[in-house]
Order: structure tokens, then C-alpha cells, then sequence
């Protein structure tokens, strides 16, 4: 509720996960599980649930909770030899008691910090030491961003890559009524056809089958408009040039235990992501991907907002 003072609570969500809520000043809020480092909600400041979040998710470790924004770390897909998307959404985090200095000014947001590190069993499937931070914090206007920092902790001198994704599920109210601009005239890798590289074509993305691409050296900003909700998500990110538009629509959906046989009609996912070109750390280096989630309201056909002056803003 609007006027509330600020606040962090930590308290026990689904099948008793721990799980963070941040509420801001004006109503917004956010939660996330430390199953994962996991944001399962981001609610509008008049309580509309912006994130997707299957009806049959499955909230029960290791298996990932299927919508919010899974955390793809080290490996997005099946991009290497590890499980799908890396471990990071499957292990439990820990809140970060003591933080470094942040980069940028926290002064007006309500924030979370949690914290990642290997365990002796992580080294056998992936021999490296790392420190992955996670700021989850909700700006006045009810922004949702994600800030991760990795830092390489090897005391072996080994340099370790990866790549990344936040992986997240927005709401949408009817797929076939969605338009993506941003990612005109890009090249991309289609998952659907052996990663196979074509280029897109000159108007906003529409969605008429399932989609699984991954759009190259993307600008840094790209906006969701949903007609029906007249509302536009305004998508900013920092130190990951890639992104992935997915949507599994009916075959894949019926084929997925953990999500409903319609839900497709009901989410896109667009991924802030580093694929192409895997990061590579040295020693006491730290990489920083950042995500700032915005939810305007739109009226396309008024023209309200355009979201090319979005874009070009
Ligand atoms: O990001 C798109 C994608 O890699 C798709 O290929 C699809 O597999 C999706 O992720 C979901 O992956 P998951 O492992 O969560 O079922």
C-alpha cells in the first residue's frame, strides 16, 4: 500500500523456501527465493503481477521454479558440458551480510544482497572459485534491476568462462497480441534450426509460432509493448550484449511437466544475456552484468508512447 515506509522481509514462501520481499514506499515490491537467487514477483504499485510464474511450478530443490528470472550461471543452455543453464538457479544462495561498496547509488531503492560460492562438491562439476553477488533492488518507481557481480577467487591462478543469461518470464496477456522492437535487422542463432544464423527482418517482432533465438551484439535497450494491457516493459541492460527471445507455444508447452498446456499464451521470455562471446575472468577480476526492469503504461494505438522515443530516449 502506498505511504508504507520501505522494507526488506525475509520470511518462508512456498513449501517453506526462504524467500525475500521487498516492498517500496509507494507499493511496488518484489520478491526473491534464496533456492535459486531467484525472483519469483514484481508487483506494480496497484498489485498487477509483472513476472510470469507457472500455475505448475515445481517448488522443490534442485528442481528450477519455472518463471521469474532464473539466473542462467556458468553456461546458458546447453552451450557447453554442463546441466541445462548452468547450477546457479539450482543451489541455494545465501544473503550477503557484508557487502563490497556498490557502484551505484542505493540511496533510494529497497534492496536485497545475496551471495553465491562453490561448495567442495561444485568444484567436481565445475573446478573453479568464485564470489557471485546479486543486488535485487526496487527503484522509487517500482524499477525492478538486477545487478550480478562475479569475481574469479581461483588461488591457482586458473582464469575460468562463462556465459549468462537472466532468464526472465514476463506477463503478457495474449502472445499473439505482443510486439518486440529493438532487435530489427539483428542477427541471431536459431535454436530451432541447429543454432543456425540468420538475420531479422525490418519490423517489430510478432508471434504467430514458437520462437527460440538468440539476437547478437543487441542494443542496450529493448521494449515489450502488450496492446491488450496497454502497457510497455522497457527492458535496460549493462555488460550483456546478447539477448534471447523464447516462447515455447503448444507442442513444447504440453511437453513441459512443470508448465501448463495454454501458459504460452501467457508469457515471453526476453533474456539479457552474454552467449556469443564467452566472459573470461582472471584471478581477482570481476565481471558486473546489470538488468533494469521498467513497466510504463501504453496506449500504442493513441500514441501515448511510442516506443521507438523509448528506445531512442
Ligand atoms: O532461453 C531459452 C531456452 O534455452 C529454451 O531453449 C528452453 O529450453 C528454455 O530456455 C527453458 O529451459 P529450461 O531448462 O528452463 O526448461
Amino acid at each position: 500500500m502506498a505511504g508504507e515506509k520501505p522494507s526488506v522481509e525475509l520470511c518462508k514462501g512456498v513449501n517453506g523456501l526462504d524467500k525475500v520481499v521487498l516492498r517500496d514506499a509507494l507499493g511496488s515490491s518484489a520478491e526473491v527465493y534464496l533456492f535459486g537467487g531467484h525472483v519469483t514477483s514484481w508487483r506494480t504499485d496497484h498489485r498487477d503481477e509483472l513476472l510470469f510464474v507457472s500455475n505448475k511450478a515445481i517448488f522443490k530443490p534442485p528442481k528450477a521454479i519455472r518463471g521469474g528470472i532464473p539466473i542462467c550461471f556458468p553456461q546458458f543452455s546447453s552451450h557447453g558440458n554442463l546441466e541445462q543453464h548452468g547450477f546457479a538457479r539450482n543451489k541455494f544462495w545465501s544473503i550477503d551480510t557484508d557487502p563490497p561498496p556498490f557502484p551505484s547509488d542505493s540511496s533510494n531503492k529497497t534492496f536485497v544482497d545475496l551471495i553465491l560460492k562453490p561448495t567442495d562438491d561444485d568444484f567436481k562439476i565445475w573446478p573453479h572459485s568464485y564470489e557471485f553477488r546479486l543486488r535485487v533492488a526496487l527503484g522509487l518507481g517500482g524499477d525492478l534491476m538486477l545487478t550480478s557481480r562475479i569475481r574469479n577467487t581461483n588461488a591457482d591462478g586458473k582464469p575460468f568462462s562463462f556465459t549468462f543469461a537472466y532468464h526472465t518470464y514476463f506477463s503478457v496477456s495474449d502472445i499473439s497480441e505482443v510486439r518486440v522492437e529493438g532487435l530489427e535487422t539483428l542477427d541471431y542463432l536459431d535454436n530451432l534450426k541447429e543454432r543456425e544464423r540468420f538475420t531479422e527482418q525490418g519490423d517489430a517482432i510478432t508471434f504467430e509460432s514458437g520462437v527460440d533465438k538468440i539476437y547478437l551484439s543487441t542494443p542496450t535497450k529493448i521494449a515489450i509493448i502488450d496492446h491488450e494491457k496497454k502497457r510497455t516493459f522497457v527492458l535496460r541492460k549493462d555488460g550483456l550484449p546478447d539477448a534471447v527471445v523464447w516462447n515455447p507455444w503448444d507442442r513444447k508447452a504440453k511437453a513441459m511437466p512443470d508448465f501448463g498446456d495454454d501458459e504460452y499464451k501467457h508469457m515471453l521470455c526476453v533474456e539479457a544475456a552474454a552467449i556469443e562471446k564467452p566472459i573470461t575472468l582472471k584471478p581477482g577480476e570481476e565481471w558486473k552484468g546489470r538488468l533494469e526492469l521498467s513497466a510504463v503504461p501504453s496506449s500504442y494505438c493513441s500514441g501515448q508512447l511510442d516506443p521507438r522515443k523509448v528506445l531512442q530516449g
